[in-house]
């Protein structure tokens, strides 16, 4: 199936900059496609940028919409409305759309949770129905909290089946969500809570996570120890550990619901209603609120994965997996918003890859029968890492496709996926996006382009994706620039929650009249685009996000610190690791005892995800003369021990060589 010769060998970069092996896609795969050849592919996309009334018009009529829209797009730079005057709930479009279409007994979410116990995973089958029923019984003990259209809810859940219910119960009463990753600290949670001014939290005792129990209410209870917004918190019993309940604060999930009425009919939400915040890293310490509204969510989220992950409902042994979790971008858009709408069954799995052997993930594939898969390149490395043999044990011959997402693809791990878990048969899409863009923006489709490992290849329908310089003129081929977005698309943020000026000054600024996106690029001369990772203060820690800032300034939150600077370096498994330097306050010795506490005290402070990888004392750090950190001398440090490159800027040139002194990574 693949032609060409690989003339790759070391590193992702430099392997990045000479990739020729081309992967057409099968024609197996073609013939029964949606989109099935290029011409195809750029017919609709010129028509897709030429006319979005029509394009998006048609499209969106795939949905349900209780009104229509008056007109599709409303665009005053930076501001976009999609679908206006429209009226839909995304609960609707997800659930009762299928019972209604009598598709009320078929398969919506296949649950596997992670303990395994006499041999026996657990799994939960929930059809359209249950969901219905689920969903309306907690939209009512939603509003019996006095939850109303507009509030916003958090969510710090396992990825059990109540997290979708939960999220969705949200949508049916207009609420928007904001969904904390179960791997964040008390701190991250009283942070997001506050900025969302969110009066609710739904949680569970814990989740399982690699045989251990996630404290999850533990955490809120230390959250909300240093905030007073949240009346209610609603705790649902997953893992059965001691919890402390607090009268008038918190209620069980199980008691609310057991008396709850199963009659809620979903809200007519206005297209442009906040559907959900999302908070995602930045250049500043302080996380960014990225709002999806309804209606432009929806429709794009819907069509990327029908047309990305090529969906056939009709197609009784469809079964889909996104391994992502849903407290990030990629779970709510490909495990729920997107895939339910197609009435394509979604599998959630609450557990470690690795739990409780290396070979979780094959496991799950070979008994549900998996067709459609997507991961992280982090993953792909980690069982590249792990060995064939987990592989091996199982049948993966359901597979029909495969996906990443998350940060861009070293071809050797894209060659293995494509070997050892696709079997040279199965696409693979590549598919760049953010948390701000709410859906793929480059993206093979798996019909129609012929992949290359490594590039995410081409603009998704709507999507008008460049690579320009700072003046906003498009770099020549094979040239680095920067990634932007020149018109408006559907799923595009609609801002950050309460801080309009931040919004402005960091997609809207950098590069006059388009979205910046802050990535760099480059374009091939066959068109293909090639992201080339962050060019901004923003670290991609195992697909991710995290900003150098956040850790600084959990650093220097700690007593002994006075100040501190954080680079991404290149890391085997992650794709980019943690490196830390740090400057105590006088008197204070560097010990490995301290060492050790000030990384702990970066994973209490934000996650473990933050946790950094290395760590080094410093009498200083090397500055400009106005005042920035030298990121990039940093980097050479922390990565080869060496700085070499121009140094003319530093304040201080003392303190590289005391940096190397004392080099303790
Ligand atoms: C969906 C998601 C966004 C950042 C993005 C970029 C990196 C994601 C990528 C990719 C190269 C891909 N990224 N997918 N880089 N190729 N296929 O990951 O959202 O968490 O907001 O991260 O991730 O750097 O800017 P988010």
């Amino acid at each position: 199936m693949s032609e060409g010769k690989s003339t790759t060998g070391g590193g992702a970069v430099e392997s990045v900059q000479q990739e020729t092996r081309k992967f057409p896609p099968p024609a197996g795969f073609a013939s029964g496609a949606h989109i099935n050849s290029m011409e195809q592919y750029e017919q609709m996309h010129r028509e897709s940028l030429e006319d979005p009334d029509k394009f998006w018009g048609e499209k969106a009529a795939e949905l349900h919409w209780f009104k229509k829209w008056s007109r599709v797009l409303e665009w005053n730079l930076p501001d976009a409305k999609w679908f206006i005057g429209g009226k839909l709930n995304a609960c609707y479009n997800c659930v009762d759309r299928q019972v209604d279409a009598g598709q009320g007994d078929k398969t919506a979410i296949v649950w596997e949770g992670e303990p395994i116990e006499n041999g026996q995973p657990e799994v939960r089958n929930l059809t359209y129905n249950d969901l219905k029923r689920e969903t309306s019984k907690f939209a009512n003990v939603l509003k019996s909290l006095g939850v109303k259209k507009g509030d916003r809810v958090t969510l710090y859940m396992p990825m059990v089946p109540e997290l979708a219910i939960a999220m969705l119960a949200c949508a049916r009463v207009g609420a928007a969500h904001s969904i904390i990753f179960g791997g964040f600290s008390a701190s991250a949670i009283k942070d997001r809570v506050e900025d969302a001014h969110s009066k609710v939290i739904i949680t569970a005792d814990g989740g399982w996570r690699r045989g251990k129990i996630v404290p999850l209410k533990q955490n809120v209870d230390d959250a909300l120890e240093m905030t007073d917004v949240v009346e209610n918190v609603v705790t649902l019993k997953r893992t059965d550990n001691e919890v402390a309940m607090k009268a008038g604060r918190d209620q069980w999930w199980h008691e609310l619901m057991d008396g709850a009425s199963d009659d809620c009919p979903c809200e007519e939400m206005d297209s442009e209603d906040l559907l959900f915040i999302l908070y995602t890293s930045g250049t500043t310490g302080k996380p960014k609120g990225i709002m999806h509204t309804t209606g432009g969510y929806m429709v794009y989220t819907y069509l990327t994965s029908k047309y990305v992950f090529d969906l056939h409902p009709e197609n009784e042994d469809e079964l889909y997996w996104c391994t992502a979790d849903i407290g990030w971008i990629t779970g709510h858009s490909y495990i729920i918003y997107g895939i339910l709408p197609n009435a394509v069954p979604t599998l959630m799995y609450e557990g470690g890859p690795n739990f409780p052997a290396e070979d979780r993930f094959w496991d799950i594939v070979e008994r549900h029968k998996v067709t459609k898969f997507y991961t992280a390149p982090t993953a792909i490395r980690a069982f590249m890492k792990w060995g064939e043999e987990h592989v091996k044990k199982h049948d993966l011959s359901s597979l029909q496709l495969l996906g990443t997402v998350g940060e861009p693809i070293n071809p050797e791990a894209w060659m293995w996926y494509h070997r050892m878990i696709g079997s040279e048969r199965c696409p693979i899409v590549d598919t760049w996006w953010q948390t701000e863009t709410g859906g793929h923006m480059l993206t093979p489709l798996p019909g129609a382009t012929t992949a290359v490992p490594g590039s995410a290849t081409r603009p998704f329908f709507g999507a008008d994706v460049a690579v320009v310089e700072k003046d906003g003129t498009e770099v020549g081929p094979n040239e680095s620039g920067l990634l932007v977005i020149r018109k408006p698309w559907p799923s595009m943020l609609r801002g950050i929650y309460g801080d309009r000026q931040r919004f402005i000054d960091t997609y809207w600024s950098e590069i006059e009249g388009f979205y910046f996106a802050g990535d760099g690029a480059r374009k091939d001369g066959d068109g293909n685009i090639w992201v080339t990772g962050r060019v901004d203060d923003v670290i991609n820690v195992s697909g991710h996000r995290l900003g150098t800032a956040e850790v600084e300034s959990a650093l220097v939150s700690h007593p002994s610190v006075a100040e501190a600077a954080v680079v991404g370096i290149p890391h085997e498994i992650k794709g980019t690791g943690i490196a830390a330097f740090v400057t105590l306050k006088g008197g204070q010795e560097p010990t490995d005892a301290l060492k050790k506490e000030l990384i702990a005290h970066v994973g209490k402070e934000i996650g473990a995800i933050a946790k950094p990888d290395q760590l080094r004392f410093a009498e200083g750090v090397p500055k400009t003369r106005s005042g920035k950190i030298m990121r990039r001398l940093l980097r050479e440090l922390a990565t080869s021990g060496e700085v070499k490159g121009d140094t003319t800027t530093l304040e201080d040139f003392n303190v590289i060589a005391k940096l190397k002194g004392k080099d303790e990574g």
